[in-house]
């Protein structure tokens, strides 16, 4: 498969969509942007919802492969989970399917296993395969989205990256985030990766930059090509003074998907 280089950025408007839109160009990408809302800075952006097949289909027309990240990124009652990041998802797959479109790079979320405890000193990190646990229903589409990308792989050899991000901002902002954070530096090297490694099929990673207090297992990422070049431990003793350490006794904190996991979730935090 050649590099890809024409890509549609789906969630173009977002704080992720944002960072890549400054970042990937750089790797030589051309991005055509989509979202439900206007992009800033981005007059030939499509304005369009997932929900509309027939913009999808125009939107992802010779292009090389999507990078999408458009959703809801939250917790949300489930009727707008459905809608966007359940049937949007699908949506995306079909006018990909019926493009011919060979690659997506999926946005998935520590929270398709957030139930999944914190392993304890000395204990293996958590692997790719550990078994799905969504937190919450904005986790459950996250694994619906990881089972559609395999079954588009398995019938219509459709290629995925399902990228299971940790938290992608410019700095960690808490405990937690020292173990999950990717900076956005480290997310547009996972996505070029992600992009461009050959024969991928649908291959899970885990996205987070190389930190010391990482407890996921980042084999499949690197196995893609990517090197992370940056660390959170830089801000730990800040976060540890204001917050002190994890708690494995409160469930917000022994288990992966963090504040998500409460109910109602306890988020931001
Ligand atoms: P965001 O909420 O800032 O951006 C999502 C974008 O999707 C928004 O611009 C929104 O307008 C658009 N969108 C929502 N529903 C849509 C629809 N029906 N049709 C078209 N566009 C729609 O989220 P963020 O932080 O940029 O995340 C991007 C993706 O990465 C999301 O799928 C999120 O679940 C995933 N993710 C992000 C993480 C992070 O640390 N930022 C962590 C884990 C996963
Ligand atoms: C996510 O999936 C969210 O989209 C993002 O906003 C962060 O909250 C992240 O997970 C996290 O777990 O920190």
């Amino acid at each position: 498969m050649p590099e890809p280089r024409t890509l549609l950025l789906t969630g173009a408007a977002g704080a992720l969509g944002t960072m890549m839109r400054n970042l990937l160009p750089a790797f030589g990408y051309e991005l055509r942007c989509l979202d439900v809302r206007p992009v800033e800075g981005e007059p030939d952006a499509v304005t369009a919802d997932l929900a509309d097949r027939a913009a999808l289909r125009e939107a992802v027309r010779g292009v090389d492969a999507v990078l999408h990240l458009a959703g809801i990124s939250l917790e949300a009652p489930f009727e707008k989970i459905l809608r966007a990041n359940i049937e949007g998802t699908y949506h995306l797959y079909e006018a990909a399917r019926e493009e011919g479109v060979r690659r997506i790079v999926f946005a998935s979320s520590n929270h398709a296993v957030g139930h999944t405890p914190w392993p304890r000193p000395g204990e293996p990190p958590i692997p790719v395969d550990t078994p799905r646990r969504p937190d919450t229903f904005y986790g459950l589409s996250k694994s619906f989205g990881e089972d559609l990308a395999q079954l588009y792989w398995d019938r219509h050899g459709l290629e995925t990256v399902s990228v299971r991000i940790g938290s992608c901002r410019p700095e960690p902002t808490s405990v937690r985030m020292l173990s999950i954070w990717l900076s956005p530096a480290d997310g547009a090297r996972l996505f070029h990766a992600a992009l461009t490694a050959p024969d991928v099929g649908h291959t899970v990673v885990y996205g987070s930059s190389a930190n010391t207090r990482l407890r996921w297992d980042l084999t499949s990422a690197r196995a893609l090509g990517y090197t992370p070049c940056d660390d959170s431990e830089p801000y730990a003793a800040r976060l540890l003074a204001d917050e002190g350490d994890l708690d494995p006794a409160d469930p917000a904190q022994a288990l992966l998907g963090g504040p998500f996991v409460t109910d109602p979730p306890v988020w931001p935090h």
